[in-house]
């Protein structure tokens, strides 16, 4: 991968977005990387990832504006096909992910952000969808991801407007779950993953299942989901272990993912 660095840490994983001279802007070979990332984890032992990206200014600033600016209407409509294709694929990976946003995340870069499960902030970020600015529209999920996110009105008041938000701002709006200084967030992110891997992957997985597929539907329907997911967590060795050792008054053994 030329530009997604991967790196195993014990249960969890950072890919690392490392086009540093471009203040990592996604073209069709980053995009195509992040696809590679995600074949190459092992679901049986990685428990969480965290994305994050290269140099001290970015995170990633955006759809390589450079390749982007002479596509045709075909080539548009191929490059977001691309774009949200792997962005879908990350949003619903089995295992939790966490974007650690150090600094621009920006149209691309945002979405990319909130294709994660969780996202935590240096206190140097930016976020923003600049796309009308550049006469498009966001096109890797902005749209959608963001006012599920934040709410409609807050929605569209930051993609017509193209403003820029600082970390705090993105706190209130609820945009991203906390913030460190940027020299504390990679150990804030770590320590997050390993208390995630902590737990009990099928029911962490089936969690984020629940919660993931029970926002596309009703009420009703999504409870439904939750019966599913949660009678599915029975008869593994790790909710037999847990409960065990819950009702011997002892701490339950490392969870094994079966
Ligand atoms: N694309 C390509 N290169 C970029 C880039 C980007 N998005 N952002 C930065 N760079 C490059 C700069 O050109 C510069 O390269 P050199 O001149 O050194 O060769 C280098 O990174 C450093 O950037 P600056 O010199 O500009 O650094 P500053 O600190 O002065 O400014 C900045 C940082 C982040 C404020 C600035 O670089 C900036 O405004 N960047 C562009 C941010 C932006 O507008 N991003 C959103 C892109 S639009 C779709 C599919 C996808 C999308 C939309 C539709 N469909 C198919 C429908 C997505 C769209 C976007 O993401």
């Amino acid at each position: 991968m030329a530009f997604v660095d991967y790196e195993v840490k014990g249960q969890y994983a950072v890919a690392t977005i490392n086009r540093p001279k471009a203040l990592n802007a996604l073209n069709d070979q980053v995009i195509t990387d992040l696809a590679e990332m995600m074949d190459k984890i092992d679901m049986d032992t990685i428990r969480c990832l965290i994305i994050t990206g290269s140099g001290e200014k970015a995170f990633v600033a955006g759809a390589d504006i450079g390749q982007m600016s002479t596509l045709t209407k075909a080539e548009g409509e191929a490059f977001g096909k691309l774009g949200n294709d792997v962005f879908r694929r990350l949003e619903t990976l089995p295992i939790p992910t966490i974007a650690a946003v150090n600094g621009f995340a920006l149209g691309g870069g945002c979405e990319l952000a909130m294709s994660c499960d969780i996202r935590l902030a240096s206190d140097t970020a930016v976020f923003g969808q600049p796309e009308v600015g550049l006469g498009i529209t966001p096109g890797f999920g902005g749209t959608q991801r963001m006012a599920r996110l934040v709410g409609p009105g807050k929605a569209k008041e930051l993609i017509y407007t193209a403003r820029n938000i600082k970390a705090p701002e993105a706190l209130e709006i609820g945009l991203v779950q906390a913030v460190y200084p940027a020299a504390e967030l990679m150990a804030a992110a770590e320590k997050m993953a390993s208390r995630i891997a902590g737990n009990a992957p099928i029911a962490v997985r089936a969690c984020k299942k629940a919660i993931n597929d029970g926002l596309q539907v009703g009420m009703d329907e999504a409870i439904v989901i939750e019966e599913q997911q949660f009678g599915g967590c029975f008869e593994s060795e790790d909710q037999k272990n847990a409960m065990a050792a819950f009702m011997e008054k002892r701490p339950h053994d490392p969870f094994v993912n079966r």
